[in-house]
This record gives C-alpha cells, sequence and structure tokens, in this order.
C-alpha cells in the first residue's frame, strides 16, 4: 500500500517503482521481461562460429522499452505504449559492436525533465497530463529505416524521428520530409521501391485522432517529395502496414477500430468490432487517389505485408492474419484486456483483378494451411515486385522459429531454436549487393529463456536453415526487447 501511496504523489519526490501484477505496464520492473532501461555500448562482442567473411552492415532494431511506470489509474496500459529503446550491432571486418540508447523524443524528454510518466493510456491524449499539451505523444518504439542518409524511427501515431545511424543519438523529434507530411502520423512500415528507391509512406487518422484520413507520400532517394495525396477511408482502423507494387498501392482495413467515448473514459485507443467488414483498398500509384475503390471481404485482420506485387491489372498481396482478434490487449468495447499475447495467423493472398469494374468483393486464400505466425517479412529488395521467398516467425513442433517460404515450390525450410529460446522477429541480409533473391542470411535475437533470458543475436544461412546458426554473437545479459529490424549495407552507412 506504501507503494500505492508512493506512485499517486505527483510530487517531485515520487519514487520510481513499476506494479507486479500481471496486464500492468511494465509489469515486474526491473525484475520482469518488460522492462530494461540499460543503454549499452558494448565494443567486441563475444562471437561464437564463424561471421561470413565481408559481412558488412547494421542491424538496427527498435522497440518498447518503459521509462516510467504510468500513474495508478492508468497502470493497466499496453506493452505498444513503451518509449522507443533503439539498438543496433554494427557488423564489420569479423567484429561486432553493439550499442542502445532510448530515441530522444519530446515525449521521453518532457517525462525524463519531470522524472515520471506524463502520458497516459496507448494513443489516448485525454488521459494526459496538462503540461506536456502540444507535445508529440509519438514513441519511435516500432521500426527503423534508412533511407536519403537519414535513419528514421517510427510510430505510427506520429511523424518520423531521424537518428544518427552512428551514434543513435536523436537528431530530430519530428521529421515531416521537409514539410512533405502534412498530417500528424506516419506509417512504421514504409516500402523502399525496389526499382526506383523512392521510399513510400502514408499516415492514417493523419488529420487527428479518429479521422479516416490517409495521407500518401513517396520521397526519392535524395530526400525529396515526388509524389503526395489524400483519400478518405471507408471508415477509421488501424492500418498498421500497407503493400506497394510498381502499379498500385493497397491498404486492408481490420475491425479494430479507435473510439473517441472510450478514449474519454480513459481507455486504449483500439476496440475490435467484429462487425465492421474489412475492404481492400486499391488505387494507382502516382494519381491523385481519386481513383481508389475500396472492395469488401469478410473481416479478417492482418497487421503485416510479407510481399505484393501487380501482374498488369491484377493486385495480389501477401500478409500474415487471422480472422480473430490478434492483439487481445483491443478488446470489444465494454470488455476487459486479456493477455493471450499475438494470436498467430496465417499467411493469406488477397487478389483482385482491377479490370473487372464488377469485383465487388476480395479474394482471399490461405497460402500454408499449416503455418502459423506473426510479423511475416521478405527479402526487403522486392517490396513492390513479384517475389518468391518470404519469412515469417512461426510456431515449429518445440517452439517458436524461423520459416522460410518458397511460393514458387510451396515448401518451407525451418531454423528451429533448441528448446527454451525463443526468436524474435528476423531480417533478412543479402549475400552480397548482387546475391539472388533470398541467398543470405537471416539475423534476429533469440532469447535464451533457461539463461533468465539472456540474448544471442544469430546469423542463419537462408540456404541450410536447418544447420543453425553460422554465427551467434553472445551477449552478456538480456538486452532490450524490439518489435522490429532493418539491416542497412556498409555501404550506405557514414564512415
Ligand atoms: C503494432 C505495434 C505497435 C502499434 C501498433 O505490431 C501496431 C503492431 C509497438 O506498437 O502501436
Ligand atoms: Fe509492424
Amino acid at each position: 500500500m506504501q507503494d500505492e501511496a508512493q506512485r499517486t504523489d505527483a510530487g517531485a519526490n515520487m519514487q520510481v517503482l513499476f506494479p507486479k501484477e500481471p496486464k500492468t505496464f511494465g509489469s515486474g520492473g526491473s525484475a520482469g521481461r518488460l522492462v530494461h532501461r540499460i543503454e549499452a555500448d558494448i565494443v567486441d562482442c563475444e562471437v561464437e562460429g564463424t561471421l561470413p567473411p565481408g559481412l558488412d552492415g547494421t542491424f538496427f532494431r527498435v522497440g518498447p522499452d518503459p521509462q516510467y511506470p504510468k500513474p495508478p489509474q492508468y497502470a493497466h496500459d499496453i506493452d505498444f505504449d513503451g518509449e522507443g529503446h533503439a539498438s543496433m550491432f554494427r557488423i564489420k571486418g569479423g567484429h561486432v559492436d553493439y550499442r542502445s540508447r532510448y530515441v530522444q523524443t519530446q515525449r521521453f524528454k518532457a517525462q525524463r525533465a519531470a522524472r515520471r510518466s506524463l502520458f497516459g493510456m496507448y494513443r489516448n491524449p485525454a488521459t494526459d497530463d496538462p503540461s506536456v499539451a502540444g507535445l508529440s505523444r509519438g514513441t519511435a518504439n516500432t521500426q527503423v529505416f534508412f533511407h536519403h542518409g537519414k535513419l528514421l524511427a517510427f510510430k505510427e501515431d506520429s511523424p518520423p524521428v531521424v537518428l544518427d545511424p552512428v551514434t543513435l543519438e536523436t537528431i530530430d523529434d519530428y521529421y515531416t520530409f521537409g514539410g512533405a507530411l502534412q498530417g500528424e502520423t506516419y506509417t512504421a512500415h514504409p516500402k523502399i521501391d525496389s526499382v526506383t528507391g523512392d521510399l513510400i509512406g502514408f499516415g492514417y487518422e493523419a488529420r487527428g485522432l479518429a479521422t479516416d484520413d490517409i495521407e500518401i507520400l513517396s520521397i526519392d532517394p535524395t530526400g525529396k517529395c515526388n509524389w503526395h495525396t489524400w483519400v478518405k477511408a471507408p471508415y477509421a482502423c488501424m492500418l498498421h502496414d500497407f503493400a506497394v507494387t510498381d502499379r498500385h498501392i493497397a491498404f486492408l482495413t481490420i475491425p479494430l477500430v479507435p473510439d473517441l467515448d472510450r478514449m474519454k473514459a480513459g481507455g486504449v485507443h483500439f476496440g475490435w468490432n467484429k462487425d465492421v467488414p474489412s475492404y481492400l483498398g486499391v488505387m494507382r500509384r502516382g494519381g491523385d487517389g481519386a481513383d481508389i475503390r475500396w472492395i469488401p471481404g469478410p473481416p479478417v485482420m492482418c497487421t503485416h505485408t510479407m510481399g505484393a506485387w501487380s501482374e498488369g491489372d491484377v493486385l495480389h498481396v501477401d500478409m500474415d492474419g487471422a480472422e480473430i482478434n490478434q492483439f487481445p490487449f483491443f478488446p470489444p468495447f465494454g470488455e476487459q484486456r486479456s493477455d493471450e499475447g499475438m494470436a498467430p495467423g496465417n499467411i493469406r493472398r488477397f487478389t483482385v483483378d482491377l479490370a473487372d469494374p464488377a469485383a465487388n468483393s476480395f479474394k482471399m486464400e490461405v497460402l500454408y494451411p499449416d503455418i502459423v505466425g506473426v510479423l511475416a517479412r521478405q527479402d526487403d529488395r522486392y517490396h513492390t515486385l513479384p517475389y518468391r521467398y518470404g519469412f515469417i516467425l512461426s510456431i515449429g513442433p518445440t517452439g517458436p522459429c524461423w520459416t522460410k517460404v518458397d511460393h514458387q515450390t510451396g515448401q518451407a525450410t525451418t531454423f528451429m531454436p533448441p528448446a527454451g529460446s525463443v526468436p524474435s522477429e528476423m531480417c533478412f541480409v543479402p549475400r552480397s549487393k548482387d546475391a539472388a533473391e533470398g541467398d543470405g542470411y537471416l539475423i534476429g535475437i533469440v532469447s535464451r529463456m533457461q539463461e533468465g533470458g539472456r540474448s544471442d543475436l544469430v546469423i542463419v544461412d537462408t540456404m541450410d536453415m536447418a544447420a543453425g546458426p553460422v554465427a551467434t554473437v553472445k551477449m552478456p545479459c538480456r538486452i532490450v526487447g524490439q518489435v522490429h529490424g532493418f539491416w542497412v549495407p556498409g555501404e550506405q552507412l557514414p564512415a
């Protein structure tokens, strides 16, 4: 009870203590799994096995890491609301250096100055301390991309934050691509055009909370905006990812919808409403968006795009997802948060023939019924083109694993870590600049649960996944968690 009283006191002497109860923000604090708070530097990490000769680049990752406990009335906030903590493995010349830094967002800096939490529930400004009105709520905790010489950290409720790709220092806490981004939000899942190198991204709820406005923009490799438009969604909902091909842009609406009444009542931003259909919104790239068609289908929740391509007027989009709510911490209205975690989905292929003016529903096919997983990826050099290989964090016979699927043969191969080892999302690294699609390595963190969650970075050859890692970077402790990661070849990085 003493702890509770201390947390309620908003005064300068308030001690910091995360609650121990499950289903709370930062549950367990330093002794738990959700809080890290160590900004680290390790020069020359230990490496077991052999790093691929000539491997040169940086594996960046980012995830939520609660900076402060929430006040008691918001202690039930969700993990997605943790402050972004970025980390990097610089691999070069047979050496691996590790670094991690909190992203110095407007929110992080205000809270550090106040030495307490000032932002309430996930994406709900009605729960904020009055002192932070007008500051960006963005946590930059979801994904990092490197484009036009800038390392960009994303949270889909706010504009990108620019980090230094060598030091991870924050350079710009509210980056609008030089004024090109007009709205309030930018996705964590932009795409890099495989041919032009353009960065195509969007923002949803872009004109404010619960608005149905989507802003779309393309940034060329020098940082200049070369396409910009606005469209309207059929209803406001979480648009976490999207699809870009050489000809088309597509959005899948899902039944996770914002609710202003729920926000006023102090809840999280989204709730599950199974009564809304899903729509696949498809528009021509480069146009003004007036041609967008919202083609309905059964309610389906997909979060991540594996790949997408156009064959003439036929568009194909592969996403992982399920027909149930994969985020039970966004429950239906009136229901309590549940913590089943991220319910795994299947790889689903959405197909529409845009030449058919009567196409009044999208086609959805489950590609590999036996593979269940989340966080689908591909060889990022094929973002907008026909592609053959996909990667997914999936459930294997003895636990979670990395699976590579070959859409040409329908075959799947797996890297299965030993029991008690839990892999995070992986990222594909080409064997060389001109390597064939899918020829290279998967890189990512594996947590050793029997060693208190100690982390290893593993590098697996995509041509022999079953052989296990070719190299394992042994970390001395559990390192900060992540949502997504991104590989940047050394030639793109500052010397
Ligand atoms: C996701 C993650 C988020 C978020 C919305 O993986 C969607 C999906 C880490 O934050 O705010
Ligand atoms: Fe994501």
